[in-house]
């Protein structure tokens, strides 16, 4: 494979994956004139497959390869009715007086159409009721459960139990598109990359872009010699074959040798969507070669479909959930304010306090000159500076930034802390506010950094970027960051200010009542 000599995360993203110009060999890809089936493109590993030469089938009709019944097999199955759903056709090649069981699997691309034939060995299944019991019984374990989390889980274990990998993962993107592993499976002496945090240049954006739009890939074998597909250019398009539907696509070269810095061998990666979002992958990993065959990785991509719509039911109801969880935090807040005789004891002595309200780390009241604090805050004197800038620069009731050093460069210093906030103006003229702060988001989560150590040194000693390195270059890009405020905890905080400006004038009266 060739490498591009100078690779960095912009080209990364630039990559046409989809018209890589090869397939992985473990079967044998033909574009075919759909009219008369003659052979317009064929990869060139035909001859380990059929014991044929390219050269012998370029040209001539599919009916050099296959029998006429087969061939018929291979018509009945382009009418339209049945088109979507005949994959894969089971086709029976004579090669050199032997019988060789090949999944056919078709699809169509501006007339082309593309047949990709991968030979069963053993594995040749008597698969369907088999499958579909196991499918009926991890569907059943699905509906038992109630979150996002144990839906994941139990996604891991039944894709694991059908397939075999050694380790499977739920990973789930975030709102930038980096992603976490949720859930996992795997034997004892594997280590653990649950919780871990990958950063989105791992799965590039065009990568994202093919997997929602096809949502299964295979890597039988990492260590795959590609196998090139000839003529390069269609002679009906004068163009590379688009490979985004093919089984076989060959894979980008920086994703295998990021496969080998983590010590896989195979892989198979399943997307899961939500409202046409790719919203995570089932992501499969073993330390040996391990071909999957079509009915199998079929029924792995039902299961994930069926887990997508669960998961999307919960995790909209997650997302109500935490919800009302603020909302029962602002009245126990507006509960306690009422008890204390100070109301800042109210928002910070009890439980739940302020920094439950938008789940902060640390929050200050700033109240007529004096400063309260709960969890991680700043200095004393950095806040004072802090809340002279929010003076002079903001003038509506909330500002809030997952940024804080990018309009106030002397928060830099303290980003352990204080890499965002939220401000909320009580009484501007009395410069009184409640300001939560977020560390910066490095030092929050596990980034899944270093799982092996990187490959930086090619054979003949140049240095290029191997996807491990591409971690230092990324880290580079959120730091200064923290996790972002979501809408609802904006929100909860709006709310606050009315509860505290009601508490605060309710006192001021009894205040002025007692004084008379
Ligand atoms: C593809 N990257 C992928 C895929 C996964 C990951 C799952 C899908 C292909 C597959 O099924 O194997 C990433 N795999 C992970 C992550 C975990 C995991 C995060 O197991 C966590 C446990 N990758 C890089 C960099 C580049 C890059 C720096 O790290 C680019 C310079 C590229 N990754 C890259 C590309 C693809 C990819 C181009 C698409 C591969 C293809 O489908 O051709």
């Amino acid at each position: 494979i060739t490498v591009p000599l100078s690779v960095d995360l912009s080209n990364c993203n630039r990559e046409p994956i989809h018209i890589p110009g090869f397939i992985q060999p473990h079967g044998v890809l033909l574009a075919l004139e759909e009219a008369d089936l003659t052979i317009l493109q064929i990869s060139n590993n035909t001859f380990n497959l059929f014991g044929l030469y390219p050269e012998q089938l370029l040209n001539q009709n599919l009916s050099i390869l296959l029998e006429s019944d087969q061939i018929n097999l291979l018509k009945d199955c382009l009418s339209p009715e049945n088109f979507p759903i005949v994959n894969p056709i089971d086709f029976n090649i004579i090669i050199n007086d032997r019988i060789v069981n090949f999944d056919g699997i078709i699809h169509r691309l501006n007339g082309i159409l593309i047949l990709e034939l991968e030979p069963l060995g053993s594995e040749k299944n008597n698969a369907f009721f088999k499958f579909y019991h196991l499918v009926k019984l991890a569907m059943s374990r699905l509906q038992t459960v109630s979150n996002v989390r144990e839906v994941s889980q139990i996604l891991a274990k039944e894709v694991k139990k059908i397939t075999g990998f050694d380790r499977v993962m739920v990973y789930r993107f975030d709102e930038s598109w980096n992603g976490v592993v949720i859930a996992e499976e795997k034997p004892e002496y594997l280590t653990s990359y649950l919780g871990l945090h990958y950063p989105a240049s791992d799965i590039p954006q065009q990568a994202r872009k093919l997997y929602s739009e096809n949502w299964l890939r295979l890597i039988p074998d990492a260590k795959y010699q590609p196998a090139a597909i000839v003529p390069m250019h269609n002679p009906l398009t004068d163009q590379p074959l688009d490979l985004s539907k093919s089984v076989l696509r060959s894979v980008s070269p920086l994703h295998i040798e990021y496969m080998h810095n983590m010590g896989v061998a195979a892989s198979m990666s399943i997307s899961i969507m939500k409202n046409q979002k790719l919203w995570g992958l089932i992501a499969c990993h073993h330390q040996t070669p391990k071909y999957i065959p079509y009915e199998v990785r079929n029924t792995c991509d039902f299961l994930a479909r069926m887990a997508s719509l669960e998961m999307s039911v919960k995790e909209d109801s997650e997302d109500a959930e935490y919800r009302i969880k603020l909302k029962s935090f602002n009245a126990k807040l507006i509960e306690y304010m009422s008890l204390e005789n100070n109301f800042i004891d109210g928002l910070i002595n009890h439980e739940p306090n302020l920094l439950n309200l938008v789940n902060a780390q640390g929050a200050t009241v700033c109240f007529n000159g004096k400063y309260f604090h709960v969890g991680n805050t700043p200095e004393q004197q950095d806040i004072h500076n802090l809340v002279e800038w929010i003076y002079q620069n903001l003038h509506e009731d909330i500002f809030y930034t997952d940024a804080l050093a990018q309009v106030y460069p002397e928060a830099e210093k303290l980003r352990h802390v204080a890499s965002g906030l939220m401000a909320l103006s009580i009484s501007k003229s009395q410069k009184n506010y409640v300001l939560w702060f977020r560390p910066e988001v490095v030092q929050t989560v596990n980034w899944g950094g270093n799982p092996n150590k990187p490959v930086e040194v090619t054979a003949n000693g140049s240095i290029r970027l191997s996807p491990r390195k591409s971690f230092e270059l990324w880290k580079e890009t959120v730091l200064l960051k923290s996790l972002p405020w979501k809408n609802c905890e904006v929100n909860a905080a709006l709310e606050l200010r009315s509860a505290i400006i009601g508490v605060v004038l309710k006192k001021a009266d009894e205040l002025a009542q007692l004084n008379i």
